[in-house]
């Protein structure tokens, strides 16, 4: 019997194949708890898209998250990320952890870098059901994460994994997205990528939680991680007992180390309860909607109003900030 005060419970509608179409959200929550690998890949597709039944399914997830380690990957272009990624994923499995990865806005032509799934295709990890990878574009974020990307961590999160890889980028929004959305922030380089690492942008070095120097076998090496360990004593805005690490990714050197570092660093914030984290995550999709909220209407139909707000500037009559408050405050 079917109360007719409840309203009906929440479907797929538009399910990304024919199999999935109709499915009871509840349902589709149950197999992903339970691992089942085509119930994580609909349901990320579904919060990836922000789906009719999105909503619902975010919903559903919400008691079952907070326990996975996210831990960002950022850096320059072709530092070696998606190939220490994958280093990182074949020591993760090897200790009977499961792991999910995004990858963001992967590889630039430039950087010489192979998008992560083909790294990870390489190595035979997507045959294995305690690995999910998923890539996804940043579209507008500027090499940020969107926020589609902290729902498919929920996803991955409400899956039971232990662990949840993200690759970025290091640019100036990622950096900041990173730092609020890991719990464990990994900011490699390399040597010869043309900038100095003393250079590194300061940003980057602000958010590490561990620092890695990559290819570890290629010449100056050395000197990049001198240099580093010296940037991270020197600099006041940078804690001065970040690890800094050496790892050559391509052939696994150093990434026990780097494991076991992220282990300690990941031991520290769960020690934290779940809700914690949660509330972080939560917290910046919150900021982040408000952001776009406001520069989307500030790009459609606020024109005449911004000019009239700027004939008031320039009046003396309110201030920037004033005309700011104003146009926040208009429905
Ligand atoms: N010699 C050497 N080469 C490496 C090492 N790690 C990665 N590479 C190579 O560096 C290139 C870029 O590696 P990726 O892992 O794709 O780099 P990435 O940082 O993910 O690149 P993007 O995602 O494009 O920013 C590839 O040709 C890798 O094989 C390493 O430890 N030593
Ligand atoms: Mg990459």
């Amino acid at each position: 019997m079917t109360d007719p005060a409840q309203p009906p419970p929440a479907r797929l509608v538009h399910g990304p194949g024919p199999h999935e179409s109709g499915t009871p959200v509840s349902d589709l929550v149950d197999r992903l708890r339970g691992g089942e690998r085509r119930a994580i890949a609909t349901a990320v597709t579904e919060l990836e898209r922000m789906s009719a039944a999105a909503p619902a399914l975010l919903a559903a997830m919400q008691p079952h998250l907070g326990h996975a380690r996210v831990v960002g990957f950022t850096g320059p272009p072709g530092a070696g990320k998606s190939t220490l990624v994958n280093a990182v994923i074949a020591h993760a499995r090897g200790v009977g952890r499961r792991v999910g990865v995004i990858a963001v806005d992967p590889s630039s032509p430039v950087s010489g870098g192979a998008i992560l799934g083909d790294r990870i295709r390489m190595t035979a990890a997507l045959d294995d059901d305690g690995v999910f990878v998923r890539s996804l574009a940043s579209r507008g974020y500027l090499g940020g994460l969107s926020p589609a990307a902290v729902r498919v961590i929920d996803a991955l999160d409400a899956a039971a994994f232990d662990l949840i890889l993200l690759e970025t980028v290091g640019t100036g929004q990622s950096e900041i997205d990173i730092a609020e959305v890991a719990d464990v922030r990994v900011v490699v380089s390399a040597p010869g990528l043309g900038d100095d690492i003393q250079a590194m942008k300061s940003g980057l070095l602000e958010i590490a939680d561990i620092l890695v120097v990559n290819k570890g076998d290629r010449p100056g090496a050395e000197q990049a991680l001198h240099q580093l360990i010296s940037a991270v004593s020197i600099r006041a805005t940078v804690r001065h007992d970040i690890p800094v690490l050496k790892t050559t990714a391509t052939s696994g050197d150093g990434v026990e180390r780097l494991y076991a570092a992220i282990g300690a660093v990941g031991d520290r914030v769960m020690a934290d309860p779940p809700m914690i984290r949660r509330r972080r995550r939560a917290r910046y999709l919150i900021a982040r909607a408000a952001a776009d909220l406001v520069a989307k209407r500030i790009k459609d139909g606020q024109g005449k109003r911004l000019e009239a707000l700027s004939d008031q500037v320039l009046a003396g009559a309110i201030t920037p900030g004033d005309a700011a408050k104003m146009l926040i405050a208009e429905p």
